[in-house]
């Protein structure tokens, strides 16, 4: 079940927290932190989501549009007053109103287990501060070497291709690293699915993360672009097909100077696409920073995971077959994901995005052997050329599947995850989509790779 605790930080609150977490359930910590501690939930700051908020921000939860709003969540209901404590309280998040959490957890709740809790979370700070020295003495386990330059004319830095570097799922004992991260208090049980899916498959999917009403402002807030006069400065719209034939690129400004009809007419027609929306639209922004987003990631991670880079995608791409590490520049290797948002029901018929599980296993092109240099983005055209039949002679060892998932719904996958966009049966149809690319903080080196760059 997923519970909310207002008053989660303080001494009862926090306790409650880690009983829950404890027992399974997801938790959500609301806390003004006026008494709180936020040192009271640091062990459990991966496996919880925490509001900076006050209790009285409860009656708001269900003004639209609200910060807040929790629509998402399931309905089950269940809240208890800790004693006469009434800034501890449990509830789930979709029902306000007076519930009794069931005695026997409460009961649970003795001092006994409040020291255990104590000690518990001392050993979880113990292991961090020792896993820090540690780290701190041996940097080629967890800091990259630095790449060191080349010389002579067109030097380019040489970067170290040791698999000793690579993500841990990357690895063959993933199944123990998952065994650790579970006792040391880092990964939920609830994240356990999800992590071993990813190992295995190379993808996961979390249906309905994204709440009905955030998609449905977020696409509002794309029609606007289309029907507003008003210019976003910055903002252009790509693959767009004016009267005057195809652009890459259109400048907002130009477009609202189109009569809107014609303008509608235009949007018919092209398979546009926007990238960086979340830089202009207040809905794509929240869910670029949605929490559990990047709380999964970071999970996946293992280190703190951030949003870089977002594409918002009108109809099916029919993008041929890639992988995003060798579209973009990660080092170390495949500290990155794609995140795929359904926007609308996805059918067979939009040219769904396909993908082949499994074949984030399959090695690295070959000559991309200086990567995050070499990649597809800085290949000659040649190279290009066979980096796209490797690929797709790789997948033909895997079995295709469509992603038709539910508004709402979003799909991880892993950047050696062969993937592309299925044809466009009805040419017609829309697949709303937002993409983004969740990056490990301080692994994008799209800043130190030299061109020529292919886009
Ligand atoms: O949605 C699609 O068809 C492709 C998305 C994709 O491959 C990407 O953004 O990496």
């Amino acid at each position: 079940m997923r519970y909310l605790v207002t008053g989660g930080a303080g001494f009862i609150g926090s306790h409650l927290v880690e009983h829950l977490v404890g027992e399974g359930h997801d938790v959500v910590v609301l806390d003004d932190f006026s008494t709180g501690k936020r040192e009271n939930l640091e062990a459990l700051q991966k496996q919880i989501e925490i509001i900076d908020g006050e209790v009285s921000i409860w009656t708001s939860f269900g003004k639209n549009g609200d910060t807040f709003r929790r629509n998402d969540l399931p309905s089950e209901a269940h809240l208890a007053v800790i004693g006469e404590r009434r800034n501890a309280a449990v509830t789930p998040l979709s029902t306000p109103g007076r519930y009794a959490l069931p005695r026997a957890a409460w009961q649970r709740f003795s001092p006994r287990r409040i020291a255990r809790g104590v000690a518990r979370r001392a050993r979880a700070a113990a292991r961090r501060l020792r896993a820090l020295l540690h780290a701190s003495r041996r940097p080629a386990a967890s800091v990259p070497p630095a790449p060191a330059p080349e010389s002579g004319r067109g030097a380019m830095r040489r970067w170290a291709q040791n698999v000793a570097l690579l993500p841990w799922y990357d690895r063959d004992d993933w199944q123990e690293s998952i065994a650790r991260l579970r006792q040391s208090g880092d990964v939920g049980e609830s994240d356990v699915p999800i992590l071993v899916r990813w190992c295995e498959d190379g993808y996961v999917v979390v249906p309905g993360l994204v709440p009905a009403d955030l998609i449905d402002a977020f696409v509002r807030e794309i029609d606007d672009v289309w029907e507003h006069d008003t210019a976003i400065d910055g903002l252009a719209v790509s693959d767009v097909q004016l009267d005057a034939g195809y652009r890459v690129h259109v400048p907002h400004g130009e477009l609202v100077r189109i009569e809107r009809a014609k303008r509608q007419e235009i949007k018919q027609r092209s398979n546009w696409r926007i990238g960086q929306y979340h830089l202009y639209s207040r809905a794509a922004r929240r869910i670029f920073d949605h929490p559990e987003i990047e709380r999964i990631a970071s999970t996946i991670f293992a280190r703190r995971g951030e949003a870089r880079f977002s594409l918002m995608f009108s109809k099916g791409t029919e993008q041929g077959l890639h992988q995003d590490t060798c579209v973009f520049h990660i080092f170390p290797r495949d500290f990155m994901m794609g995140v795929w948002i359904a926007c609308e029901d996805i059918t067979h018929e939009s040219g769904p995005l396909e993908y082949y599980p499994g074949s984030q296993r399959t090695p690295l092109f070959p000559e991309f052997s200086n990567y995050p240099q070499t990649n597809r983005r800085t290949s000659d055209p040649e190279q290009s050329k066979r980096y796209d039949q490797y690929v797709v002679n790789l997948a033909k060892g895997f079995e295709k599947h469509e992603l038709l998932i539910k508004k709402g719904d979003v799909m991880f996958w892993h950047p050696m995850l062969i993937h592309g966009g299925c044809p466009r049966l009805d040419r017609a149809a829309t697949r709303k989509s937002f993409v983004l690319h969740v990056i490990a903080e301080g692994c994008d080196m799209g800043g130190q790779v030299t061109g020529p760059f292919n886009w």
